[in-house]
Parts: C-alpha cells; structure tokens; sequence
C-alpha cells in the first residue's frame, strides 16, 4: 500500500517525467527533454555527450516501457506508474539506477568549462530544461550545495539525485512542481 505522501512523490516523479503534461509516458517526452536540455545548454545535440543523453533516456524508457506498461500500448499512464511502484520495490530502485545515467549526461552537459562543479546558473540551466520553475532551482541548489562552497560537484548532484527517487518525505528539490 502506498501512503498520500508516497502517491504524492510518485506523481510529482510522473510530472518530471511527463515532459509534454499530457498524462501519459512516452517516448515523445524524452525526444523532447532531449530538445530542450540542448535549448538551456546551446551546443551539438550530436555530439558524444548529446548522444550519451539520448541513450541514457532511451534506457530509462526502455525500463519504463518493460515494466511498468501492462497494457503493453507503448505508452505508460499514470495508474500503470504507480501500480509499478506499489507493485515491487526494486521497480524505484532499477529505476534511479537508469536515471542515474541521465544525471551524470546532465551533469557533464552543464558544466560547460568542465571543472567538475556545476554552478547556480548551470543548476537553473538544467531546472529549466525540465520545465521547473527557476525558483525552485534555487531552493535546490542550497538544498544541494551540501558543504556550502557555492558549487555542486558530482557526488552532491548524485546524491541529490538518488534522495528524490527513494525519499518518503516530501522533496525540497521539487517543492512548488
Ligand atoms: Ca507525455
Ligand atoms: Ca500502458
Ligand atoms: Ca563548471
């Protein structure tokens, strides 16, 4: 059984990831978070790292498709997601493992002068790949920022990535989503 806070913390994951809103999962939402990561961040969408991207989503998607799509009509709906998670518990754990992929593509992505640190507008660069609003970045990037030099290297980037897939609480990170 999933508890109000849980089905919350899904469906706000669902948003993430519904790039388009239209209440359904589909391959068409990566194509687009694709398009617009290289909109935030300006450069070759077929480059290594833009094809790294598109195959880390392809591996979230293909994850997705095989288990979560009951119906099997290539489109994972917002009851099917939960089902997934209610249903098996390494379901949210294969799960940020895939994302994993997508994070550190992001990561080096953003740092654009690649000194291993993302800085706030880079952070807000990313935000608004997603489509969330550049207050919340902010609100994240402090969340983030754990020893507070003002910049997030990759292990605080891994670990924030990691607590908004298996947090039970409410998520600073996507506060206000
Ligand atoms: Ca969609
Ligand atoms: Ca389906
Ligand atoms: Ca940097």
């Amino acid at each position: 059984m999933l508890s109000p806070l849980q089905i919350q913390n899904i469906d706000r994951m669902f948003s993430v990831f519904d790039h388009d809103g239209n209440g359904l999962l589909e391959w068409a939402d990566f194509e687009l978070m694709h398009d617009d990561v290289y909109r935030s961040f300006p450069g070759d969408p077929e480059s290594v790292q833009g094809v790294r991207l598109r195959t880390a989503y392809q591996g979230v998607w293909d994850f997705l498709r095989k288990s979560a799509d009951k119906d099997r009509d290539q489109v994972v709906s917002k009851d099917e997601f939960r089902v997934a998670y209610d249903a098996d518990a390494e379901f949210s754990v294969q799960l940020v493992r895939y994302w994993e992929d997508v994070a550190d593509a992001l990561f080096d992505i953003a740092d654009g002068d690649a000194d291993g640190y993302i800085d706030e507008p880079e952070l807000t660069g990313i935000y608004t790949a997603a489509r969330v609003p550049g207050e919340v970045a902010a609100i994240a990037f402090r969340a983030m920022d754990g020893d507070g030099d003002g910049r997030i290297d990759a292990a605080e980037w891994r670990t924030s990535v990691q607590a908004l897939f298996t947090s039970s609480e409410e998520s600073a990170l996507l506060k206000g989503v």
